[in-house]
């Protein structure tokens, strides 16, 4: 990890943020992630297909940002976007990650939307935190995140977390998280 000698010295600024859209007129960084990255991601991979090719492969979230050096004492702040849909009875979510600094934390102030952050530890441990207009979601250090959109409108948060953190998708990738969250007759269930 850097040092504070190594931090980089920027001028302050300032941007807007529409707390109601959670637009961001002055990103420059945009994130797209479309129904075709998510392959291996969900339970129904036939699902995942047909959206691809019913919806001409539709976007399913999108993360807006205007960066800061990615070096520690800065932090990084982004708009994510998490479209809502399900693929099959699965409702849709972003891939997850750990960060590749472990130690690093990360907080997500939800501006619109609703549903869940599930989040492990490589211990085992499983936590999900209901998410909606007006709630922060801490995710301390050393715990993978994904984001989950179990509602009707796009899930929008705003978050922040240290700028040398990076991302790690590798065991997110391959084993998932411990639970699922499905709609099961009008219900939101896990499984
Ligand atoms: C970054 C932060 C978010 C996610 C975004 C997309 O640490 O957690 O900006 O990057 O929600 O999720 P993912 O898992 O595809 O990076
Ligand atoms: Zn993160």
């Amino acid at each position: 990890m850097k040092t504070e000698t190594s931090t980089m010295i920027i001028n302050p600024f300032s941007l807007g943020i529409d707390l109601e859209t959670g637009d961001m007129p002055n990103a420059t960084n945009h994130l797209v992630r479309r129904a075709s990255d998510m392959k291996g991601y969900y339970l129904n991979e036939n699902a995942l297909e047909d959206l691809i090719k019913k919806d001409s492969d539709p976007i399913h979230y999108e993360v807006f940002e205007l960066p800061v050096p990615e070096e520690y004492g800065h932090l990084m702040y982004c708009i994510s976007k998490l479209y809502p849909g399900k693929i099959g009875e699965e409702y849709f979510f972003t891939k997850g990650h750990y960060h590749t600094v472990e130690q690093t934390a990360e907080i997500y102030l939800c501006l619109k939307g609703e549903g869940y952050m599930v989040m492990k530890t490589s211990e085992g441990k499983f936590e999900a935190i209901r998410m909606e207009r007006g709630q922060m979601v801490y995710v301390p250090p050393f715990w993978a995140h994904r984001s989950i959109n179990t509602g009707v409108e796009p899930l929008v948060s705003f978050c922040i977390y240290p700028a040398e953190a990076g991302h790690n998708y590798g065991d997110i990738k391959e084993h998932g998280f411990p639970k699922r969250i499905v709609e099961i007759e009008n219900s939101i269930c896990f499984i």
